[in-house]
C-alpha cells in the first residue's frame, strides 16, 4: 500500500472523527459539518500538506512491503465470494504463449495449496461465454489478429466484470481500424483509457507506487494513451511520459499498454500481470485511488455516517474499506485505527 502521508498532525483528524460511540447518531450531523464542504480551508490545508508530502516523497518512498503475492492463495480464497472462479483465462486475439502461462502460474502460485490455473482461449476462432469466463478469478486478452466477434467478446467481458469478474486489457485493444476489441468493455464505464494523449511510451519509469508495480523495473509500452475522465486512476510512467498501468477504481478492468503475454518485447510481464490479478484496494483507501491519506478523510466519514450516501458518491468503492478494525461493521471503533493507518502510527 501507498502512505502518502507518513507524518500528518493527528490533532485536527482527532478533533473532527473521535466520536463516543454511544453518543455517534446524535454527532453525525457535527461530524458531516466539521469535515464536510463547509470546511474549505480545513480540507485545503490538509490537501497541500498531501500534496506537499507527496512531492518531497523520493520515488518508491512511501511504499510499505506488503505481502500480496506470498499471499496470493489466501486472497484468491478470501475473494471467492467476489469472483468466482480461480485462476487466468488469457484469452487474447492471437496464438498462445505457453512460457508466459507458464510463468504466470509460478508468479500466481506461491503459497497456493496447487497451482494456480493459467489457461489458453483462442479468442481468433471462438468467442468464451461468461459462464467460462466466471470459473477464472481474472481474464487477460489482447490483440494481434481479428476476434471471431470482436463486438460480442467486449460485451461479455463487460459481463462478466459485472458479475464480479477482473479483466486485463493489453495492447492494441484500443484502435478502431484493424483488429482491435469492441463491445461494452470499452465504453467510458469500464474502459480506464483512451487515445489522444501527446505523451510517448517506452521503457518504465520504475515511479509507480500501488502493488500493481511492486517488485516491477523491467517492462514498457505504448504511449500516447489518456486517463479517462472518471472512476479511472494510474500508476507509474514511461519513458516518454505515458501512464504504465491504469484501472478502474474498482480494480475491475486493467489496461496494460504494451502487455501481450510476453510474445513481442522482454519484460516481466507476468510478474506484472501477477500484480493486476491479485492486488486489493487496502482498507483506509475510501476514494479507491490507491493512496491512504487526507484525501479519504472525507469518504470515510461519509461511509461511517451514510453508506448509502457513500455508495453513491463512490460507486465503484466499498465502504467496508473502512471497516479498519476488521468486525464487519464500520462504525466509531474504527476511527482510531483510521487515524492510525493515516499516520502511520499503525
Ligand atoms: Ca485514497
Ligand atoms: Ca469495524
Amino acid at each position: 500500500m501507498r502512505h502518502g502521508i507518513p507524518c500528518l498532525s493527528t490533532l485536527a483528524l482527532v478533533t473532527a472523527l473521535t466520536v463516543p460511540a454511544a453518543a455517534q447518531a446524535a454527532e453525525d450531523a457535527n461530524i458531516a459539518q466539521a469535515t464536510g464542504a463547509g470546511n474549505t480551508k480545513q480540507k485545503t490545508e490538509v490537501a497541500n500538506v498531501a500534496l506537499a508530502s507527496a512531492a518531497a516523497e523520493p520515488a518508491g518512498g512511501g511504499m510499505v512491503a506488503n505481502s500480496n503475492l506470498k499471499q496470493t492463495a489466501q486472497f484468491l480464497m478470501a475473494r471467492g465470494a467476489a469472483r468466482s472462479g480461480w485462476g487466468v483465462l488469457y484469452a487474447p486475439a492471437a496464438s498462445d504463449n505457453p512460457a508466459f502461462r507458464s510463468q504466470l502460474s509460478a508468479a500466481l502460485s506461491t503459497g497456493a495449496p496447487s497451482d494456480v490455473p493459467v489457461d489458453y482461449f483462442d479468442a481468433r476462432v471462438a468467442t468464451p461465454s461468461v459462464g467460462v469466463m466466471l470459473e477464472y478469478a481474472t481474464v487477460f486478452t489482447w490483440v494481434n489478429f481479428s476476434y471471431q466477434d470482436h463486438e460480442l467478446m467486449g460485451d461479455h467481458l463487460a459481463d462478466y466484470v459485472d458479475a464480479g469478474g477482473r479483466v486485463i486489457l493489453g495492447q492494441w485493444c484500443l484502435p478502431t481500424a484493424g483488429s482491435y476489441l469492441g463491445g461494452r468493455i470499452m465504453t467510458a464505464e469500464y474502459c480506464p483509457v483512451t487515445t489522444g494523449g501527446t505523451l510517448p511510451g517506452g521503457p518504465y519509469m520504475g515511479d509507480g507506487q500501488d502493488c500493481v508495480n511492486e517488485g516491477i523495473t523491467t517492462y514498457g509500452g505504448e504511449g500516447f494513451l489518456l486517463l479517462r475522465p472518471g472512476p479511472f486512476v494510474s500508476d507509474g510512467t514511461f519513458e516518454g511520459g505515458s501512464l504504465a498501468v491504469a484501472w478502474r477504481v474498482d480494480r475491475g478492468v486493467y489496461y496494460s499498454p504494451g502487455n501481450t503475454g510476453d510474445t513481442f518485447g522482454g519484460g516481466q510481464w507476468a510478474e506484472l500481470t501477477a500484480n493486476m490479478v491479485v492486488c486489493e484496494n487496502e482498507l483506509g483507501d475510501l476514494n479507491c485511488d490507491g493512496l491512504i491519506n487526507a484525501f479519504d478523510i472525507d469518504p470515510f466519514v461519509l461511509a461511517l455516517t451514510n453508506p448509502a450516501a457513500y455508495e453513491a458518491e463512490h460507486p465503484y468503492c466499498n465502504y467496508l474499506l473502512g471497516d479498519i478494525n476488521g468486525d464487519g461493521l464500520v462504525n466509531a471503533f474504527d476511527i482510531d485505527p483510521f487515524v492510525q493507518l493515516l499516520t502511520g502510527g499503525a
